[in-house]
């Protein structure tokens, strides 16, 4: 009897302890684009685990996301389209304002006051899905979508 109650503990503990360690996304801000030029997040991504992983996506169902950063093309500073950011174990990645930073194309108002789903999709670590409010001014801004 003992045995099974410990073969059951082993396999509960086995379930409940995760394999690959989380990325906790954190302090995310969308900022809408005036008219029809694309919004920016901004954000803080904390990397729990022991190896380096990758950002390779953010994806949602009512915009399209593009991982961007900024880099200094002759003395000019210009976005570009990146396909992941690095995640170095115990440090933080901010998107920010004149760095790496998420765009945030085509979005889809279904309705009013309703959030931006995202989900993060990482090389190794499990997708975190997390809602961003959208401000009042963007909803403003959509009354056409073609
Ligand atoms: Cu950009």
């Amino acid at each position: 009897m003992s045995q099974i109650i410990w073969a059951v503990t082993l396999a509960l503990f086995a379930f409940v302890v995760p394999a690959r360690a989380d990325i906790i996304v954190q302090e995310l801000e969308f900022r809408p684009g005036i008219g029809e030029r694309p919004g920016v997040i901004f954000g803080r991504l904390t990397h729990q685990g022991a190896v380096p992983d990758q950002l390779i996506a953010v994806e949602s169902p009512d915009a399209r996301i593009e991982l961007h950063t900024h880099e200094l093309q002759s003395n000019v500073m210009r976005m570009r389209r990146v396909t992941g950011f690095s995640l170095a174990p115990g440090e933080d990645l901010l998107l920010t304002s004149g760095g790496h930073h998420l765009m945030v194309f085509d979005l889809l108002r279904k309705q009013d006051k309703m959030p931006l789903r995202l989900t993060f999709r990482f090389e190794n670590a499990p997708a975190v899905t997390t809602d961003i409010a959208v401000p009042a001014k963007a909803e403003a801004k959509r009354h056409h979508h073609h």
